[in-house]
């Protein structure tokens, strides 16, 4: 993927040079001295929160010896109703052990508070309230508007008000579907406000989808907008949600109420669909209401949010996260990952319908106190310098964003990024997928201006924040490497048998010990909690990457190692894929399979065996891929629809997706063994149908 760059090795030795640091005081490296190193500059280090690796070193150690007093300290920064009981001395209790019980897992269990109350009540009480929390940024150019935390708070107590006048309270799940405007995180605040669990499903999922999601918490009121402008499209979100609710209604479960922000700048009031009696108006109900409401002080284990994630096997998975331990973590990790200072102006591309929009779109950045811009866009829309005008626009110092938009973005070249000044850029964020060399040293070079450095955030949406990150400032980076683990984190690298490996190694990336954020069950189903999670390495939490562990105890994150395909930075199980096309009533049967992709890290790779007498066709095809857009969503629509009259299976039925992966990537000489194969002639007829 090195097409796009004027970025090879030569230049990135020029960096070396800078590297005036002592080895200790960045890390101590054994590495050889051909390796990359980016260190920190002098300047970035004097403003450092984490300055040098033996800082860091000494707040490890006690974040993993003494974590009571580690995350206590930080937790009374936090405004607290009731302070978590200290009478056993300990804050937290964990079992994540199958052998020694169910996995159960709390921290700050009896204290009581409020994550919205911390998050706006408290910046605006402290004499913040004039402070800027959103620079909302529209899809189009010249569309935008400021709003300060008083503001924020005041919007957010209104829409609380309003949704406790329908009947919602403490418990109560809130489905959410919207596009990125303002109100969306301030729907999930609202949610939070009054101890109400929201549940946001990416307004780019399908009818399908969201009904399964309504289908599996159950709201009775979901909150939409009448439609969204992406790029040049027009999407109209309500008649998604019309249907979803359709769907939902026969399968068993009625939503009562739909709030719909009224998007007329996408299209008008009169033009949307409309059920009488269920569908409201946002703007007709809700300004109405006090701009003041009183917080419900929540448990510190009280659920915040759920939220739909992909696994292995069909059905996509309600990761639940509590109040408490997520509020710290959230914050803790956004303030040192991204070293944020109260000056910060900051921009995260993500959108609040993942993992990274609930942690630092939101809560994370908010609980900091941050000026954050919030955009409806996307990142090449009128061009490929949209990011930048972007950021020159509102002075944006920390900047968040995938490798898939670093790569699209690298594609069209440097001028577009050089036409602006970025001179405000301070930390470039990475988040979604592994990074590869090539796109991080673009990154660097040409957005960063070799200024900035690269934090490499890996984690995931069961793990609630950063897991392995940069400390920018502590010590050096390694294109490509997420580095080393967050404090109170302690990766393990297990080998088949479990057993964890010393030193320079490679294997399944596991974390031993509970740490603040992480999940604490998934919805209704504990025991797949378990056995997903906890049972695969005993007495660890299996995340599902594998990883590399270097000579200086820094990870390389290589991707998953289970039936999940990362497109463009958003999990896509392979089953559901495999689930969506079988329906269709001509397919029999259909093995999906990942391939590298240039641009979205991965692409869909769909083998599909037609019934029988059914011809293959072109419109067969669409029709396939179709079925996935509309089961699913659009950006899990296959890359490749590849004709299989027989998938090759083992004796026992199972199917070879090693050999699959292998044809797709057009590795024909890599296939391996296939004895095992029930029919090895099955591997001939895929090759020769290749490109047909
Ligand atoms: C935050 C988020 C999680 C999966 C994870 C891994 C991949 C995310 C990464 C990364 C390498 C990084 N992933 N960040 N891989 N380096 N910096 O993306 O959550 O949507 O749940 O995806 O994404 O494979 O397991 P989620």
């Amino acid at each position: 993927n090195g097409s796009v760059g004027s970025m090879g090795l030569s230049t990135l030795a020029s960096v070396r040079p800078n590297f005036k640091l002592s080895a200790a005081d960045v890390g101590g490296f054994v590495s050889d001295p051909a390796e990359e190193l980016v260190a920190p500059s002098e300047a970035f280090r004097q403003r450092a929160l984490v300055a040098s690796r033996a800082q860091y070193d000494e707040m490890y150690k006690r974040s993993v010896e003494d974590p009571d007093g580690f995350w206590g300290d930080i937790a009374s920064t936090f405004f607290w109703k009731k302070k978590w009981p200290t009478t056993e001395g300990k804050l937290y209790s964990e079992n994540i052990d199958v052998r020694t019980g169910r996995v159960a897992v709390e921290w700050f269990k009896g204290g009581q508070t409020n994550i919205c109350y911390n998050a706006l009540d408290r910046h605006v009480e402290a004499g913040f309230g004039d402070k800027v929390a959103f620079f909302w940024e529209g899809n189009d150019t010249g569309v935008d508007a400021t709003l300060t935390y008083k503001e924020v708070l005041e919007r957010v107590c209104q829409l609380a008000n309003y949704l406790r006048s329908q009947g919602v309270k403490k418990g109560d799940a809130v489905a959410i579907y919207m596009p990125m405007l303002a109100e969306l995180p301030i729907a999930m605040l609202a949610c939070a406000r009054i101890g109400a669990v929201h549940s946001v499903v990416f307004a780019g999922f399908s009818a399908e989808s969201l009904s399964q999601r309504i289908l599996d918490c159950k709201p009775n009121i979901i909150l939409t907008s009448s439609a969204v402008k992406r790029a040049a499209k027009v999407i109209k979100l309500k008649d998604i949600v019309d249907d979803a609710l359709k769907t939902a209604a026969e399968n068993g479960h009625s939503v009562g109420l739909c709030l719909t922000y009224d998007n007329n700048s996408a299209l008008k009031r009169e033009d949307t669909a409309w059920q009488e009696g269920r569908d409201v108006w946002w703007q007709d109900v809700v300004p109405s209401h006090s701009k003041e409401c009183e917080v419900e002080w929540v448990d510190a284990e009280d659920t915040l949010f759920l939220l739909y994630t992909s696994g292995s096997t069909g059905k996509p998975k309600g990761v639940l996260h509590t109040t408490g331990g997520y509020m710290v973590y959230a914050a803790t990790t956004f303030k040192y990952a991204f070293n944020y200072h109260e000056d910060d102006v900051y921009w995260c591309t993500a959108d609040c319908g993942w993992i990274t929009g609930h942690s630092y779109l939101t809560y994370g950045p908010l609980l900091n106190g941050a000026s954050m811009v919030v955009f409806e866009g996307v990142p090449n829309y009128p061009d490929a310098g949209r990011c930048w005008e972007i950021v020159d626009k509102y002075n944006v110092t920390i900047f968040y964003t995938a490798p898939t938009a670093i790569r699209s973005l690298m594609r069209s070249g440097d001028e577009p990024v050089k036409r602006h000044s970025r001179k405000s850029l301070r930390v470039l964020g990475s988040v979604g997928e592994p990074i590869n060399p090539s796109a991080w040293k673009w990154y660097y070079e040409v957005v960063g201006d070799k200024r900035c450095p690269i934090v490499d955030t890996w984690w995931q949406t069961e793990t609630g924040g950063f897991m392995i990150t940069p400390l920018p400032g502590a010590w050096c980076l390694k294109p490509g490497s997420a580095t080393l683990p967050f404090f109170g984190i302690q990766p393990a690298v297990v080998d088949e048998n479990g057993h964890a490996q010393t030193g320079e190694c490679s294997g399944y990336l596991c974390i031993k010990a509970a740490w603040p954020g992480m999940m604490r069950t998934l919805q209704g189903d504990h025991d797949r909690y378990e056995t997903t999670y906890f049972a695969p390495f005993k007495g660890y939490y299996f995340s599902g990457d594998g990883c590399r562990r270097d000579k200086d105890g820094f990870y390389w994150l290589t991707g998953r190692v289970d039936d999940v395909i990362n497109v463009s930075g958003h999990r896509i199980g392979t089953a559901e894929v495999e689930s969506a096309l079988v329906s269709h009533p001509q397919c029999a049967e259909a093995a999906v399979v990942g391939f590298d992709h240039e641009v979205k890290g991965q692409g869909i790779f769909a083998f599909v065996t037609l019934l029988e007498f059914v011809e293959y066709s072109d419109e067969l095809r669409t029709a396939l891929v179709n079925a996935v857009r509309s089961q699913i969503g659009a950006f899990a629509a296959p890359d490749v629809i590849h004709w299989a009259p027989g998938l090759p299976k083992t004796r026992s039925g199972k199917i070879m997706r090693r050999i699959l992966r292998k044809i797709a990537s057009n590795q024909l000489d890599e296939l391996g063994d296939i004895s095992t194969l029930a029919d090895t002639s099955v591997v001939d007829q895929l090759i020769s149908l290749r490109g047909k």
